[in-house]
């Protein structure tokens, strides 16, 4: 089934006054206090520059394709853009986000076995947004969604970063053509075909039952994989068929948006394995639009994406992600 809606039908301005009754149904982060040009926030280590005219005026066409709805195979349901962003603009957006956000190379301890076990996340990454007990004033301070008051300190051990005015506005677009809302925006940096991620289930519960993320590809094509998580087989029964099916690999070019909704995050693993010759130098961003519905996302999101090392930024004369050593804004 295809289906392509016009961005003017759908543009309904969002009530963000109108009265919420559980964490669950609270509006999506206000867009940051922002200057003239850029997004500023205390918890920002630099200002993250808006969106460049021409890429705000060609994202007003999209979606650039009509989309396809893949659910051929048990607990499957992707709907896929190739592309959603225009054509026009897919690589000057790349290059755009790539200069201007802020990136981090995290490492944790895991403990396995009775073991620990050092991991150093193979890609880039960065996190922005709040789970749905609290929202942005336009000052920038966080509110509790219910009581309106300020969220109390002890709330997350974090401190949240408001969406850029740069991934709200395609948040907002995201909304629109997706029919869920997200208020979590991750963004990964895959350097070259040795960065991935490997196989895992977005499925915690801090999400909700079967989320619905969005997730675009910008830069080098890379391949994303799903399989179904492995189904136990029944007593004197031959393996179940989905088990011995190939993982499925959608080769993701840049302006592709894949949405990944229904039983899909319970029911199958995706990943993005390394890529070995051709194709294996580009750098790829990966944006993921997600919805979280308890405070231990924004906590766990941090941790996992920011966490405590230093800040990384685009290197435009070396071409490379470099450690930045400018002031960093502890709030
Ligand atoms: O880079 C991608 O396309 C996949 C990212 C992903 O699986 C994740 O962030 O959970």
């Amino acid at each position: 089934m295809a289906t392509k809606r016009k961005l003017d039908n759908f543009f309904t301005p969002i009530d963000s006054k109108k009265a919420r009754t559980s964490y669950n149904d609270a509006p999506a982060p206000s867009p940051p206090p922002i200057g003239p040009n850029a997004s500023k926030h205390r918890s920002y280590p630099f200002p993250v520059p808006h969106l460049p005219e021409d890429i705000m005026s060609a994202l007003g066409s999209v979606p650039e394709s009509h989309s396809t709805v893949i659910n051929d195979q048990l607990d499957l349901d992707l709907l896929y853009f190739q592309p959603f962003i225009p054509k026009s603009i897919e690589h000057g957006l790349f290059e755009f986000l790539r200069k201007e956000l802020f990136f981090y190379r995290v490492k944790y301890k895991i403990k396995r076995g009775g073991f620990e076990t050092d991991i150093n996340t193979p890609r880039f990454t960065t996190v922005f947004g709040v789970d749905s007990s609290a929202r942005w004033t336009e000052e920038g301070d966080l509110m509790d969604s219910q009581t309106s008051k300020p969220v109390p300190k002890d709330r997350w051990k974090c401190t949240p970063r408001p969406l850029p005015q740069c991934l709200d506005h395609l948040r907002q677009l995201t909304e629109i053509f997706t029919g869920a809302t997200y208020n979590f925006c991750l963004v990964n940096y895959y350097a070259n075909g040795a960065d991935s991620i490997s196989y895992h289930r977005d499925d915690e519960r801090f999400l909700g039952p079967d989320p619905s993320i969005a997730s675009f590809s910008l830069g080098a094509t890379r391949d994303f994989c799903l399989k179904h998580k492995p189904i136990p087989p029944k007593d004197g029964e031959p393996p179940p068929e989905q088990n011995l099916k190939p993982p499925l690999k959608l080769p993701l070019a840049s302006g592709d948006m894949v949405l990944m909704r229904g039983k899909t995050q319970s029911c199958w693993l995706h990943s993005l394995p390394k890529r070995k010759g051709k194709g294996s130098e580009g750098g790829r961003i990966n944006i993921t639009f997600r919805q979280g519905v308890k405070p231990y996302a924004t906590e766990n999101y941090m941790q996992y994406n920011v966490g405590d090392g230093c800040v990384y930024k685009w290197d435009p004369r070396k071409r490379q992600m470099n450690e930045w050593h400018g002031q960093v804004n502890h709030a």
